[in-house]
Parts: C-alpha cells; structure tokens; sequence
C-alpha cells in the first residue's frame, strides 16, 4: 500500500522539484464554523498558488492519508465538522486500520508531509503547552511531533489559552527552534506581541530557507517554527482578547472539558464571545501564513 495518496497535482510538482505548501484540516472541521472554514480553506489554498507554489491540504480520507484534496473533498470535511474525528499521531492507526476519516492536526499533518516530501506547512496557531499544565499534563502533541519530524510550520504563534513561556521553554528543551520572521517577539496569534523573544529574527524567505536547509543537511532532524506575526490591521486589541480567553477558560473548567475537546472547545467559546471578531482575524493571519510559507517553500526549490 502506498503510504500517502497523492493528488496529481501534487505528485506532479513534487517530481518536478517545485514548491507545495502542506496545509491542515482539524482547522476546517474543528477550528471554525461551516460554510466560513470550506470558504477559508479554498481561500489559503488559492493564496498559496498566488504565491507560486501548489496547495497540498492534508487530511485522512476512508484510512487513507492524503497530500492534496479535491473540492468536495474539502466541503466533505467542512459539512461534517465534529462529526469528523480530530486525529492527530496516536489516532492515525485506528482510523487507518477502520477504513475512516480523519481532520489531521499540526502533529499529523507534519507526519503527511514528511512521508509526502513538502518539507514547508502553514497553520494558523500550533498547539502546545496549556495553562496549568503542571497539573493536568495537557501538553499538545503537536510539540513532541516538532522535536522529531523534519517540517518547517509556519504560525501566527500560540493562542494564550496555552501557556506560552511553557510552550517555549518545552520547544527550546527538544531543539526546536523558534524563528521570527521580522520580528524579535513571539506573536500570540491575536496579537503581534507576547513579551516573549523568538530564538533568532529573520528577515526574509530566503534566510530562513538557508537555515532549514543548514538544520536538515546537519542531520539535526525535527522541525522549526516560523513565527509570522498578524498583520497589524487586523490585529485584536490584547486587553480584549486576554479577558475573553479568560472567560472561554472559566467555561471549559465549569463544563469539565478536557483532552483533545478542549482546544476546539476554547476555538468556538472565543469566536462566540467576540462576535465574529477573532474569526475574522482568524481567516488573515492563516492567508498570510500561506504566503509566508510559499515564499519559504520556493526559495527550499531553488
Ligand atoms: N490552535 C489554533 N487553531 C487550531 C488548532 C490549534 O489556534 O485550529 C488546532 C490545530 O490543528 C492544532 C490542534 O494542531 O488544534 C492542537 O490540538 P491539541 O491541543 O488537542 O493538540
Ligand atoms: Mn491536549
């Protein structure tokens, strides 16, 4: 059985050496409501051929790990929403051995990219160590997946339902390194700026091309995070977004949601708390992640 299914497109630009962005699809199911994540979902794809480089959306379809969907493949996993599971690593062999479909996260999404050869993937926020993970021990596999699969993932940044200080000292731990681009803080998704500094600032597309190649030729195996801060406009006001993040985390804890529900559970809580709002700044900052990643993906082709 081959590993991964390839559309043609994809399998074509991989043979000819040129640039594919890998892209998630828990997002589309789990991270935002119908029909804005199918609109969202074509959108970055048509903003990463925009930027010259092919869309390869990622997801599990009847056990089958897939590199690049169709359109109704998309719409497929944007209708059903919950109804599809969430899979990140450790669901992968029994949706695989079950014949059934799967939202792929940051985690698995890589682990499809990897086996694909698309060594570049853009998202909108990694998962990563929640608050009061001291206690729960609710840190993402999103992380551990960062520390040993070989792809570069391009984000606004952690949302601060997580605990970002946490989320970077586990990365720096594992060797994952953290890159700004144009910028010396860590972004915190909603907003530009955390108070936290990113490993090293990287200018342009080509710099951090030129250092994953460095990292990957080393054998220093694992990937890298690049940090694309929102762009300012559509940036939310912080004092805001921290009293709403607050409140959707009351919620989660009065309501007993826990494991691989609480992320998505914190998603709908704050879009529902902000009117709409944080959707909108949602749908932006992954369109220009998606260009970020081209960008990083044509300068690896070269
Ligand atoms: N953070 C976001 N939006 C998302 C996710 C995280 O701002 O859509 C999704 C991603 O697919 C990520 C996953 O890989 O949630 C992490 O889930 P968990 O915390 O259960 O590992
Ligand atoms: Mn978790």
């Amino acid at each position: 059985m081959q590993q991964v299914r390839l559309s043609p497109v994809i399998q074509t630009a991989l043979r000819e050496g040129r640039p594919v962005v890998a892209l998630e699809s828990t997002i589309i199911s789990h991270g935002m409501p119908f029909p804005k994540n199918v609109e969202t979902a074509l959108h970055v794809e048509q903003t990463v051929r925009a930027a010259g480089a092919e869309p390869a959306t990622c997801a599990i379809l009847g056990g089958q790990l897939c590199a690049g969907l169709s359109v109704p493949e998309i719409e497929h996993l944007g209708r059903g929403g919950q109804a599809i599971p969430k899979a990140s690593r450790r669901d992968i062999p029994y949706l695989a051995s079950q014949g059934l479909d799967g939202a792929t996260t940051v985690a698995s999404t890589m682990i499809i990219a990897q086996l694909a050869g698309i060594p570049v993937f853009a998202t909108g926020g990694i998962g990563g160590v929640h608050r009061g993970a001291a206690t729960t021990f609710d840190i993402s596999a999103d992380l551990q997946e960062l520390a040993q699969t070989s792809v570069a993932v391009v984000c606004a940044g952690v949302k601060s339902i997580l605990d970002l200080g946490l989320t970077l000292e586990y990365l720096e731990t594992h060797g994952v390194p953290v890159l700004g681009f144009q910028t010396d803080e860590f972004p915190a998704f909603y907003t530009r700026k955390s108070g936290l500094p990113v490993d090293y600032r990287l200018d342009s597309p080509a710099d951090i091309a030129r250092l994953l190649r460095s990292k990957w030729t080393l054998g220093l195996r694992g990937g890298a995070v690049i940090a694309n801060p929102v762009p300012e406009t559509f940036q939310m006001d912080p004092q805001q977004i921290e009293a709403v993040i607050a409140a959707a985390l009351e919620d989660a804890e009065r309501q007993h949601i826990k494991g691989k529900a609480i992320t998505p559970f914190l998603l709908a809580r704050i879009e529902q708390l902000t009117g709409g709002q944080s959707l909108a700044t949602n749908i932006e900052l992954v369109c220009h992640n998606a260009r970020l990643a081209a960008e990083i993906a044509t300068a690896l082709a070269l």
